[in-house]
């Protein structure tokens, strides 16, 4: 047996870490070995904010609590909560900045200025135009796009007020954050006041600290990434659930490849419409290929899949195995996620790594900004690149033969209408599945992946435990790819994995024990449907009355930090694996862990093992169905499910 099938369970994976090896090319995994994490890093037991330090304070290893501060008194306490609200600022950033690019195309589309972008979901145009408290009667949608654009643009400047999505939430939840102080002014704002307050001796108390990095988080999951998912919808279309394939199979030895790589739907969206055309066809025709084979990668994969069903080569840790394929001509990346090891290992190949985003180069890559005016042209130009490049394949091309067939793209909408029918969609028959017990609870499990924990097994472990348990699952980001990988984003993985409750609700909807609901700012959508099913009635007044809980079990990423946070501050119980962020301090944690489920009803919590991480969301499932109680219902039909059974 391979030694890497310790670091990944995918067997596509897998080979292509064999090959990479064979042929001494550096990926992720080998720098993973050469490169052990900082002890006192991991714990951020580390100040560097100001040049009298670096300050390192590590814990004693005896584990007595010796008084630990920096040189200039701050204390381990301030260190690590400080470390923690930066984390959340750049996750929110990040997805906020994603987000005001899709408001400025948005607002272009409306206009009729953005190349081959138009306004796709009126009906969805409508709804958050009401959210804005913009007069839609008798005006043309132009006009009601035009200044919806204006007025979620405004969202991010905002400096006093309230952000507008925040009274989509429960009406309880509203009043938990209005009493706390931790509902957002402005996205921007936010971020820019923990830059402020985490600069040196300033906000030197953790508690006051984290209220901030929650206010921030907010602005975050209510804010920029909810934003960005609603306009995305209305300019391309609200996802409906979609065949597709997943895998690094997905690639074709005799046609040119091409990955779109990284976060922002913008170009990735036009090169999936100017790939279907005939010149394009014949471009590809005339260098001796078959045609255009368009895939994606990591959350910009997630998005092409949702709406246009173009096949998904795989997520985070695949981005560079990839290429060490050598069947890919061209990959696009433009935000977030995207390694710069992709430069290396595309020279070791004939890939052409393109950079497309005004806000980020690689050194060594070709950069061809898009920008929403000559969009089109842009996407054109690209994939002209990369027939032209076709002819240079210069090693022998290697597909692992890996490819599964799922169904994405569960939006909020759809599975209203699918659960309720086109004329009463609603969400009676999963409140009502979840009361009569069929269903246990719900559970979002979401996130990266992360060298550190083999690749794709915490998720998948996870999900089989919950779902074996009854417990429905949303997932998002690479931890959907990891379940569309393994056969879970299909009816049929109901019947082989799912409880006998859950198998019952699967098969009378139609639908998979496994919800892929999108890219990671789509957790939003798990909000609003969380939020949904409060409204519906009988799971309670609050988000943190439902029979629910969160994670991120392979989680690296900042953005995955402000997405747990924002979770945690709507009620929701949300469990991290692989590493946690503030061991450093006691007490930071405690109050993460323990404290904030006194205010929030939601809280963190830190577990490496995935199916005890799994048993403790459901613990928790069961302790809200109790509360509720509901936890009679569900003996009665298990028993009846034993009943049947005998009789068969
Ligand atoms: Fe990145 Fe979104 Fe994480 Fe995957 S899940 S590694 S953040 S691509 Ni978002």
């Amino acid at each position: 047996m391979s030694d890497n099938k310790l670091r990944s369970i995918d067997g596509a994976t897998v080979e292509l870490l064999d090959k990479a090896q064979k042929e001494n090319i550096s990926t992720v995994f080998a720098r993973a070995d050469e490169i052990k994490p900082c002890p006192i890093g991991v714990e951020e037991s580390c100040c560097k904010i100001c040049a009298m330090g670096p300050c390192r304070m590590p814990r004693s290893k005896k584990g007595e609590e010796k008084v630990r501060h920096g040189v200039c008194g701050a204390t381990i306490e301030t260190v690590v909560a400080r470390n923690f609200a930066r984390k959340i600022a750049a996750g929110t950033a990040s997805h906020s900045d994603h987000a005001r690019e899709v408001v400025e195309t948005f607002i272009k589309a409306a206009k009729g200025e953005a190349q081959g972008f138009t306004i796709k979901d009126e009906v969805k145009l409508l709804e958050v135009a009401l959210d804005f408290g913009i007069e839609i009667e008798g005006r043309p949608a132009k006009d009601i796009a035009i200044e919806l654009g204006e007025k979620a643009m405004l969202e991010f400047g905002k400096q006093s007020g309230e952000l507008v999505y925040i009274k989509k939430a429960p009406l309880k939840r509203q009043e938990i954050w209005r009493k706390q102080g931790v509902v957002p002014r402005g996205i921007d704002r936010e971020v820019v006041e923990i830059m402020h307050r985490t600069h040196m001796g300033v906000d030197q108390d953790y508690e006051h600290l984290i209220q901030q990095a929650t206010r921030t988080a907010l602005a975050d999951g209510w804010g920029g990434s909810m934003i960005s998912t609603d306009l995305q919808d209305i300019m391309f279309g609200t996802p409906v659930p979609t065949v597709g394939t997943i895998n690094l199979g997905v690639l074709k030895p005799d046609q040119v490849n091409i990955i779109v790589h990284g976060h922002e739907p913008l170009l990735p969206e036009l090169l999936a419409t100017a790939s279907r055309d005939p010149e394009i066809k014949a471009m590809a025709e005339k260098v001796g290929a078959k045609g255009v084979n368009l895939a994606g990668m990591c959350c910009s994969a997630n998005e092409v899949l949702m709406r246009h069903g173009i096949p998904c080569a795989g997520n985070f840790l695949q981005q560079e195995l990839a290429l060490v394929t050598g069947a890919v001509d061209l990959m696009t990346v433009d935000v977030q996620c995207e390694m710069q090891g992709l430069q290396g290992v595309a020279e070791c190949y004939h890939t052409k790594l393109i950079t497309t985003s005004d806000r980020a180069k690689i050194e060594g890559a070709t950069h061809i900004e898009f920008h929403a005016k000559t969009g089109l042209d842009t996407a054109k130009k690209i994939l002209k690149m990369a027939i032209e490049n076709y002819p240079n394949r210069r090693h022998e091309i290697y597909i692992p033969n890996y490819s599964q067939d799922i169904v994405a793209g569960f939006s909020h909408e759809t599975i209203n209408y699918l659960l309720g029918g086109i004329f009463r969609a609603s969400y009676r028959p999963l409140n009502d599945n979840i009361i009569n017990g069929r269903i246990r609870g719900v559970a979002g499990v979401v996130g990266c992946n992360n060298v550190r924990t083999q690749h794709d097994s915490a998720h998948i472990a996870m999900i089989k435990e919950l779902i074996k348990n009854d417990v429905i699952v949303l997932t998002t980001g690479c931890a959907a790819m990891a379940c569309g990988k393994v056969g879970l984003l299909t009816p049929e993985a109901a019947r082989e994995y799912a409880g006998a409750g859950l198998l019952e609700v699967c098969e009378t909807v139609g639908i998979p024990p496994v919800l892929h609901m999108g890219a990671c700012v789509d957790n939003s959508r798990i909000l609003v449907a969380a939020t949904a099913m409060v409204k519906e009635g009988g799971l309670g007044d609050d988000i943190s009355d439902l029979p629910a809980a969160g994670a991120a079990p392979e989680w690296m990423s900042e953005k995955a930090l402000a997405i747990g946070q924002y979770f945690v501050a709507s009620g929701v119980y949300t469990i991290f694996g692989t590493t946690w962020p503030t061991v450093g301090s006691e007490r930071v944690t405690r109050h993460l862990f323990e404290e904030l489920e006194e205010t929030y009803k939601g809280k963190w919590a830190f577990e490496m093992d995935p199916i005890k991480g799994a048993q403790m969301m459901i613990a928790h499932i069961d302790k809200k169905r109790k509360a509720l109680g509901l936890e009679k219902a569900r003996e009665r039909v298990l028993f009846d499910m034993a009943m049947r059974r005998a009789m068969a």
